[in-house]
């Protein structure tokens, strides 16, 4: 119910997806309604509260046996404060990423858990601003609780690395105590070898770190997703008190010049954007919509899904992990200009949702690419600093993977010279009449004067829009004919240019906008109507065209 595999089998875990107490609270915290509602779930998906920007409180009474309880929120859109029999147990910022409430020394029998959670945008809310996508409110990913001991382990992060003809898979564990307790034990397997430590702990903390090398291993590839399991179990003399399970894959991803290699061979990405949003569900979409999005994503011909543009369900990325699909993750950012990269809030708020990001997601071989600030300020002197500490972020946090940002600045970005791969997104032939061709040259000439030589490029977002059903001889602007003639235009254009290493479709599937703010309020449906299936994955005219020319594209250059 968490992941789609089993990663506990020693510590007690209890889904606290179920049904709540939901209170529609005024700003002041006055109740305004009460409703009975099941999480994880929006409260936009609840009569009346379709439109509610605001706060709601979720109530809950649960049963323990007592003891250290872990509180594990999967998802709050997108403001939480958590309180545990009225006390407040712990605060968090962004929808996208996970955290954890601790609640210690906990009698037996019944309490009370309560969330609040807060889409309200402000100043205080830098990543979370009115968008051309929607942020949500509620709690809309999994909740779990668990019973842990005086040390419980944080995280179990498996890096491979390709030898010359073997791999070595690099293993680091956080264990977490909750009193220094020194007589504990640490054991780690990863396939056939074990690793043993000592835990010694320093302010609270213990990070085990080692290596391990391997002759032969099934290498996870598109074609072949193999995955293997690690297993930590950290030990009180011969009591197993706690356990972490971990899936990951040998898989190298690396740039030489303007390739961009998978195990060695050179990559031609074939992609799309995609929100996690669905008709009336909103972005709290179960796993059987997550899946047939695979499928139907797959059935093009596509190989990689960018999370645009904030972190994904790890459950989908499990999903991605099984099915080899490439993911591009990116950190919570979509058109954040100076002014609101300038507020207090933002450095924070952006390095926070990095490291949440990474560390929860670092062993999903499905994600060869980091991406940060989607057509945010590339170009001021402050902005380019953020964009040089976020990097640097990702680089100290996880070395194994390229990055990348997508600009829409194609003369003035200052930026080229930070991230791996340069990805733009272009809207020729939808939002302006350039030749894509003649337009992608001259960007890539100020690309190779400006830092960004000799470095793969891709086209991170391309499209159109048509609005399902509409349907046209004239193939009119917003006719599902126009938007099939330009998509399939664009991907011919662009897949014979032999500097770009691939291509990504704005967008998947319709998604809803905040449609009160900007250009946005003229989007028809109060949705970005990009997607090549409506917002109820009902296939329009060029999905068909996409699937036409996506399959003849080959995934490997020669
Ligand atoms: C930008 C942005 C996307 C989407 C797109 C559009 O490229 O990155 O999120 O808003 O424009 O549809 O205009």
């Amino acid at each position: 119910m968490f992941r789609m595999f089993d990663d506990h089998f020693v510590r007690k875990q209890i889904s606290l997806c179920s049904s709540y107490k939901m209170e529609k609270l005024s700003n002041e915290g006055e109740v305004l309604g009460t409703y009975t509602v099941t999480v994880p779930s929006c409260w936009q998906s609840t009569i009346g509260l379709e439109d509610f920007r605001g706060q709601c409180r979720y109530s809950k009474k649960i049963n323990t046996n007592g003891g250290n309880i872990r509180f594990v929120f999967k998802g709050v859109s997108h403001t939480a404060d958590v309180y545990f029999d009225g006390k407040h147990i712990a605060h968090h910022y962004n929808a996208y990423t996970p955290f954890d409430a601790l609640a210690l020394g906990v009698s037996a029998g019944e309490h009370e858990l309560q969330i609040v959670a807060d889409n309200r945008f402000s100043e205080d809310s830098t990543l979370h601003i009115p968008n051309d996508y929607y942020s949500y409110g509620g709690i809309t990913r999994p909740v779990i609780m668990e019973e842990i001991g005086d040390a419980y382990i944080e995280y179990l992060h498996i890096t491979p690395i390709k030898l010359q003809n073997s791999w070595e898979a690099k293993i680091e564990v956080l264990i977490k105590s909750l009193k220094d307790d020194n007589n504990l034990s640490l054991k780690v397997e990863v396939l056939d070898k074990v690793l043993d430590f000592d835990v010694k702990f320093c302010d609270g903390e213990y990070k085990a770190v080692s290596s391990v090398a391997f002759e032969n291993v099934n290498v996870w590839s598109i074609e072949n997703p193999n995955l293997y399991i690690a297993k930590a179990r950290l030990y009180n003399a011969d009591m197993v008190i706690d356990d972490l399970l971990e899936r990951f894959g040998f898989r190298e991803i690396k740039t030489e010049g303007r390739k961009i290699l998978l195990n060695g061979k050179q990559l031609f990405i074939k992609g799309f954007n995609r929100h996690e949003d669905f008709g009336g569900i909103g972005c709290a979409i179960p796993e059987n919509i997550m899946n047939m999005d695979i499928d139907i994503i797959l059935s093009t011909g596509a190989n990689l899904i960018r999370t645009s543009h904030y972190p994904n369900d790890e459950r989908f990325l499990d999903l991605c992990d099984e099915r080899g699909v490439l993911v591009w993750e990116e950190a919570h950012a979509r058109q954040i200009f100076l002014e609101t990269m300038s507020l207090p809030n933002f450095r924070k708020q952006s390095a926070n949702c990095i490291e949440e990001m990474i560390t929860s997601h670092y062993n999903h071989p499905s994600i060869i690419l980091w991406g940060i600030l989607n057509e945010c300020d590339t170009y001021s002197d402050y902005a380019v600093e953020c964009y040089i500490a976020q990097i640097d972020q990702i680089k100290s946090l996880d070395k194994s993977r390229p990055t990348t940002q997508a600009t829409d600045k194609f003369f003035k970005d200052k930026t080229h010279g930070l991230p791996d791969i340069i990805s733009f997104n272009i809207y020729d032939k939808w939002y302006a009449n350039n030749n894509p061709k003649a337009h992608l040259d001259e960007i890539k000439k100020y690309v190779d004067n400006n830092g960004g030589n000799d470095k793969p490029m891709l086209i991170s977002e391309f499209g159109a829009a048509a609005i399902y059903g509409y349907r046209s001889f004239s193939e009119v602007k917003w006719s599902e004919e126009r938007q099939a003639k330009v998509i399939y235009e664009l991907i011919d254009d662009y897949s014979s240019i032999d500097y770009l290493s691939g291509v990504i479709i704005w967008q998947y599937a319709d998604a809803r906008v905040d449609s009160e703010f900007r250009e946005w309020n003229s989007r028809p449906k109060a949705q970005n109507n990009k997607g090549i299936v409506d917002c109820y994955r009902q296939p329009k005219m060029s999905y068909y065209a996409v699937k036409n020319s996506f399959s003849k594209i080959p995934t490997y250059k020669k």
